[in-house]
């Protein structure tokens, strides 16, 4: 006989597996004055991770929305809240430059 306990795990797990994909951290390494990888892909609710390596302050802007700092030898982080594409670039230096698709989580 199948106990009620087996079948309150099972439902459980069966929930939690059709819940979808678990939001991610997607991580971009700045290093000589370069975005790597310059080309990502998101979800919606996906985070975006900057990880600046280099000894200047950098930042992610997108024209009219938003501006991310990330100071030297640090990290910054922004939620992709919406779906599309997106072009970003460092405000101090601006022929760095970034690519994000993100799409429907
Ligand atoms: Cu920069």
């Amino acid at each position: 006989m199948v106990s009620r306990r087996y079948l309150l795990v099972a439902a459980t797990l069966a929930l939690v597996m059709s819940s979808g994909a678990q939001a991610e951290t997607i991580q971009v390494t700045i290093k000589e004055l370069a975005f790597a990888p310059a080309d990502i892909h998101a979800k919606v609710g996906d985070t975006v991770k900057w990880v600046n390596m280099d000894a200047v302050a950098h930042s992610a802007t997108t024209k009219g929305g938003w501006d991310v700092t990330i100071p030297p030898n640090k990290t910054a982080s922004a939620v992709m809240k919406k779906a599309g594409e997106i072009n970003y670039h460092c405000r101090f230096h601006p022929n760095m430059t970034g690519h994000i698709t993100v799409t429907a989580p």
